[in-house]
């Protein structure tokens, strides 16, 4: 099948990528760059790789009319909260306007898609204590980003109901593996403990330590990926992807100490402005399709560490 991966060079993107190709999948991938790596997807040739923005909408158009996509998923956004705190407008474009110019481009030319699927995110939860968050739990977005995820898997949901295109959101909670980039300081937290670890920096906890959080494997969300495409009960439908287990950065700390075999210097210092104190995932929606967790913290964690190295 022909697969299209807005983002397929980024973090999680490249993963799903490396996935569909395993399966002797045709795919091809759209990426600016801005926060992705060509070399994270050496596996996909140039011919299937466009660097490109997904605001250009005429080569956008013009590259769906031409390869006729069974498969979409929707990866390529503005991904740090912080960006879009600092460029609301900008962000609502990406995030927003080329979603929703991508699923017009679906309902004009591609009558035969099987699935659209669209990233979320765990943001849209906000600060609302009730645990576990499950997809019918109170909305409160606190950020641009959270505003632009829960409009688009609306927008997403829509087209389903009103023109009948088969399109799945799914909410990510922490993501962590192979490729995350720890560059800022809001990078996935594992991302920088784990540059901790690797080069004997100090970490720093923000508040506690006690805070916890529900950290999946990126191969679970490809796992998710590929159980919702398989599903057609999934069309229309907004799935949360985590574990159901909430872990604390603490338990974390330890988890690294004992994988790494060493101590690394540690500071505490005040909470992060809105920081969620505890956050976990309600799967059950998802397990009803199929999906079971592959991996557990340490098995993720194990191979995330192994892999490195090898790289
Ligand atoms: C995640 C997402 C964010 C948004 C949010 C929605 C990532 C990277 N961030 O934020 O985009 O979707 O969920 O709820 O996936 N921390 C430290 N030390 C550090 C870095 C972080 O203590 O050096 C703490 C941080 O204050 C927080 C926890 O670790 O309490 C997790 O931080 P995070 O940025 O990895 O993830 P989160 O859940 O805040």
């Amino acid at each position: 099948m022909k697969v299209l991966i807005t983002g397929g060079a980024g973090f999680i993107g490249s993963h799903v990528a490396e996935h569909f190709i395993k399966q002797q999948h045709d795919v091809y991938v759209v990426d600016n760059l801005s926060s992705g790596y060509r070399a994270n997807i050496p596996f996909i040739d140039d011919d299937h790789f466009f660097h490109t923005d997904i605001r250009n909408y005429d080569e956008i158009e013009s590259i769906i009319q031409t390869h006729q996509f069974d498969i979409i998923i929707h990866l390529a956004a503005v991904v740090s909260v912080v960006d879009t705190v600092e460029n609301p407008e900008e962000s609502n474009d990406v995030n927003i306007s080329a979603l929703v110019h991508l699923l017009e481009l679906c309902r004009k030319h591609l009558s035969h898609l099987k699935k659209f699927i669209f990233a979320s995110s765990a943001a849209v939860y906000g600060n609302e204590t009730t645990l576990p968050k499950s997809i019918n739990s109170h909305i409160q977005p606190e950020s641009p980003y959270a505003i632009q995820k829960y409009s688009s898997e609306q927008y997403v949901k829509l087209y389903h109901t009103l023109y009948h295109l088969p399109t799945t959101s799914l909410r990510f909670f922490n993501v962590y593996g192979p490729k995350q980039d720890p560059q800022s300081q809001y990078s996935g937290v594992l991302s920088i403990m784990k540059n901790c670890f690797d080069h004997d920096k100090t970490f720093t906890f923000f508040g506690d330590g006690e805070q916890t959080r529900d950290f999946v494997y990126v191969k679970d969300i490809v796992q998710a990926v590929q159980v919702v495409l398989k599903q057609q009960a999934s069309d229309g439908q907004v799935y949360n992807v985590g574990t159901s287990q909430p872990t604390s950065l603490l338990a974390i700390y330890k988890t690294f100490v004992s994988l790494y075999q060493k101590e690394i210097p540690v500071a505490f210092a005040d909470p992060r402005d809105g920081d969620v104190k505890h956050s976990y995932a309600d799967i059950e929606p998802l397990k009803q399709l199929g999906f079971l967790n592959r991996y557990t913290l340490q098995e993720g964690l194990d191979e995330y560490l192994k892999f490195e190295m090898n790289h």
